[in-house]
């Protein structure tokens, strides 16, 4: 339908087009218009949320128009676009990034302090929007911030969970989870209820015949869900571009089989039709690393993967192209193998729906997909049963079984009479019952697949997937290590920090150019500078101990190392070594004599991160971890000398808090368990030094800093696998005297029941300790000892804080996008005036 505005009703359009506040009056009057007219409030009954509401709603209307004129340049310019593909966007809190973005924070902050309100406590009001687990949630949301800030058409696609990941709260030392309900207020998306797609499910495959004697399969019944867009504006930093993150909810279609059943009479069943319809889009799963195989998870995946390809799609007909063209238009990129029912949808829609051949149509296919893999976990690894997917799915299932019949045919002319092969690489596994093997499917549909660092790139070509870069070539496979948005994770989080580099290196030019860092290296010597660089941390960890106090109780002394690990808990990332560690420094401790216990270098342990619901030993390790603060915190013997903390909730915005505020944070996995690892990046950028093991990111961190301003330790990826078979032959494996001193005293009961801590340690004593927390804890122990000597000398620690600042500039996910960019999807920034300064203050 055509509803352009016709050539002379246009002008009026233009002359009231809205554009940014004019300075701080013009944004004053949105706030209070949006106060008395959008939230039907006054001056005397505006609180700060109201004040939040306001300003959020006032940034939003300047969002929209940018997103506005985004997607009109992007339409006429008809480039080739790339879709994101992720069930998970942990955006965090969105009005702080949206002013910096916008350059207008600080007429934001003058104007809400006349106004009557600080900035920090308007800011502070908003609810995380939580859509994911972690790591692999948080890459998504830096990878939109670059994407926009980089002038990349692109669009983001996942869904609208009613539920994002859980509140935690610890009660009486254990994890409890809340449901976390975000969407009460949530100014920053539009929805769009002329944009929905059908989405059919179940039913069964009909095969006809058309006109020409083609043989067509028709997928016909079954049941139809209807999913709305909600629109979500993600604002580049200093640049025009707003691309949009689409998400998709699920609702019941109003189709005459409700109405049926609403006239008979039958009232109550078809509510709860209704419901179960709403049900998909409901609730984010709250696993990291861990695949549970639920039918309900399936329904989400082809739901958002289908309303995706349908928008996608129709969008690209519009061009008028032949569809051989498709793959020159359109990049779909895959994060992790979530969305991987896209490459069967995709051919379904192409031979079935759109008539094209099916070698052509896979070419299609091939051309527009890439394939990122996050983990090498076998327990990760996605897999559907053949009869789910046959139920759910019937025409998917088909298509499926094809593809796998022409990969395994190509496999036996290229590899004749190998059929230990065949079954290694068939995308159907001879389970009881049969698997779909996701991964498989999504290499085998894709032009490229990548790991998201070099050692894990390495690893999934010589492990997980060598046969398939037997089959198909080194080429296909490539590594793209992660990276981190510096407008976030530095200027936001830590404007202080920002403000400093900025004075020293020429402007804020380091936050679009992150390897302008380096020019921080010829300050080294520079006495005000680290003067001030020292006042900066030490300000940042007095608003941690703030922090901490208001949720804990506990008292933190500023002036002590403090020692961070937040993270999603897991074993692999190994939290219980950490816990075991400070055991052991607090057992040290005891023994010394009080005059030489005085010597000892005061810290804090600091730890935060969700365990799954449903992972027993993660909640046990929780459970340790306050149960040792307990005890540790009241031991008068100890005073400042040990403290240690868990702090609930962990999530984006506290991260903002915890991360410039640490001197030392562990990123201690089992060598070639942790993929790549973001959150190492974020707090060397903010002028912390890591602890950490040779995996994933921390080796390129190590190599761009410098070996002198990290703390390696522990066992290489290489030694892994013999060190494992080793203790599968020990009955019971001999631990070091240190950690059995540990164990010990766990078991005497110093930190309450031993039975709650039993599997903790029987997993280590007793049961292969697979993750090697005996094989590395002593050069843990030696490595943090070595941590305490240094921070003594703090004029060293600070100038190894400094160099590695400004070594920091590959990590930035500008860098990593770039990539992508050019290397995957072939796309291109579209060239636009920039229409307002990069880089402005906080
Ligand atoms: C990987 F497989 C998964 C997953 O289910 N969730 C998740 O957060 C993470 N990840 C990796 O564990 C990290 O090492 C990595 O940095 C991150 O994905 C982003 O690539």
């Amino acid at each position: 339908v055509e509803a352009s505005i016709p050539e002379p009703q246009r002008e009026a359009w233009l002359k009231h087009q809205v554009g940014a506040f004019k300075d701080k009056d013009g944004f004053e009057r949105e706030v209070v218009r949006h106060v008395e007219t959008t939230l039907a409030r006054s001056l005397f009954n505006c609180d700060e949320s109201a004040a939040y509401a306001a300003c959020a709603l006032a940034f939003r209307d300047r969002l929209i128009l940018e997103w506005n004129r985004t997607q009109q340049r992007q339409t006429f310019a008809d480039s080739k676009r790339v879709y994101y593909l992720s069930l998970e966007f942990l955006m965090g809190r969105a009005l702080d990034n949206a002013m910096l973005n916008v350059g207008q924070k600080d007429l934001a902050k003058a104007g809400l302090a006349e106004l009557g309100f600080r900035i920090e406590d308007v800011i502070q009001q908003e609810h995380d929007a939580a859509l994911g687990n972690g790591g692999l949630g948080r890459l998504a949301a830096c990878f939109l911030d670059s994407l926009a800030s980089l002038n990349l058409p692109a669009w983001g696609y996942g869904l609208r969970y009613r539920y994002g990941i859980f509140k935690q709260e610890i009660i009486d030392g254990y994890q409890v989870e809340v449901p976390d309900y975000w969407l009460d207020f949530n100014p920053w998306e539009f929805p769009r209820h002329d944009v929905t797609v059908d989405i059919q499910f179940y039913g069964s495959v009909r095969k006809s015949t058309d006109d020409s004697g083609k043989t067509v399969c028709n997928w016909e019944g079954g049941e139809t869900v209807k999913a709305v867009a909600y629109d979500v504006p993600i604002p580049g930093y200093g640049t025009p571009t707003t691309n949009n993150l689409r998400l998709w909810s699920s609702k019941a279609a109003s189709g005459e089989f409700d109405f049926q059943k609403f006239n008979s009479g039958d009232y109550e069943s078809s509510v709860a039709d209704q419901q179960r319809a709403e049900t998909i889009s409901a609730v984010l799963y709250p696993n990291d690393n861990l695949d549970r195989g639920k039918e309900l998870r399936l329904k989400q995946q082809y739901f958002w993967v289908a309303a995706s390809l349908y928008d996608i799609v129709r969008r690209f007909k519009k061009s008028k192209r032949p569809w051989k063209e498709f793959p020159e238009q359109v990049a779909i990129q895959l994060n992790d193998t979530h969305p991987t029912l896209a490459i069967v949808e995709l051919q379904r829609i192409l031979i079935d729906l759109e008539g094209l051949e099916w070698d052509e149509a896979w070419n299609i296919v091939v051309n527009t997909f890439g394939y990122t893999n996050h983990t090498v976990l076998p327990e990760a690894l996605e897999k559907w049963s053949v009869p789910l997917i046959q139920h759910l799915l019937p025409r998917h299932l088909q298509i499926i079984y094809e593809i796998n019949l022409y990969f395994l045919q190509s496999v036996e002319t290229k590899f004749p009479g190998d059929r230990d092969l065949l079954r290694d690489v068939s995308i159907i596994e001879e389970a009881q019952p049969k698997m779909v093997r996701m991964a498989f499917l999504a290499i085998i549909g894709s032009h490229k697949v990548n790991g998201v660092a070099e050692l894990h790139s390495d690893l999934i070509k010589t492990t997980i997937f060598k046969d398939f870069v037997k089959i198909f070539g080194p080429d296909k496979f490539t590594n793209v290590t992660n990276g981190i948005t510096p407008r976030r994770w530095l200027h936001q989080a830590n404007p202080r920090l920002s403000e400093l580099i900025a004075s020293k290196t020429g402007g804020h030019g380091f936050l679009t150019d992150l390897t302008e860092l380096n020019r921080l290296e010829n300050c080294i010597h520079d006495k005000k500078f680290r003067k001030e660089w020292a006042e900066i941390k030490y300000a940042n960890k007095v608003r941690l101990a703030k922090h901490i106090k208001a949720a804990t109780g506990v008292t933190v002394n500023p002036s002590a190392l403090f020692d961070v690990q937040v993270k999603r808990i897991h074993e692999y990332k190994r939290q219980q070594m950490n816990i075991f560690g400070v055991i052991h420094r607090y057992l040290t401790l005891k023994a010394m004599a009080p005059e030489q216990r005085q010597k000892e270098m005061p810290r804090v342990s600091i730890f935060g991160g969700k365990a799954a619901p449903g992972y027993w030993m993660a909640k046990q390790i929780i459970h340790l971890i306050n149960s040792v603060g307990a005890v540790v915190n009241n031991d008068k013997d100890i005073g400042d000398l040990l403290k240690v903390v868990f702090l609930e909730d962990y999530n984006v915005s506290k991260a903002e808090i915890i991360i410039p505020a640490s001197d030392l944070s562990e990123h201690i996995s089992t060598a070639g368990t942790e993929a790549s690892g973001t959150s190492n990046m974020k707090f060397v950028l903010n002028g912390g030094l890591i602890i950490g093991t040779c995996d994933g990111a921390n080796i390129e961190i190590t190599r761009e800093i410098g070996g002198q301003n990290i703390f390696l330790f522990g066992h290489l990826a290489e030694e892994v696998e013999d060190l494992r078979h080793a203790h599968v032959y020990e009955k019971q494996h001999s631990v070091d005297s240190g950690l059995k001193a540990v164990f010990e005293e766990i078991e005497k009961g110093t930190f309450g029941t031993p039975q709650d801590f039993a599997g903790m340690i029987s997993a280590v004593r007793d049961h292969g300790d697979f993750y090697l927390v005996s094989d590395d804890f002593q050069s843990y122990i030696v490595t943090q000892n070595l941590v305490d000597q240094e921070y003594l000398n703090q004029e060293e620690w600070i100038t190894k804080c400094i160099k590695s600042v400004a070594r920091m500039g590959f990590f930035s996910s500008d860098r990593c996008i770039n990539e992508y960019a050019e290397e995957i999807w072939n796309i291109e920034p579209l060239k636009v005036e920039a229409n307002r300064p990069a880089g402005q203050t906080s």
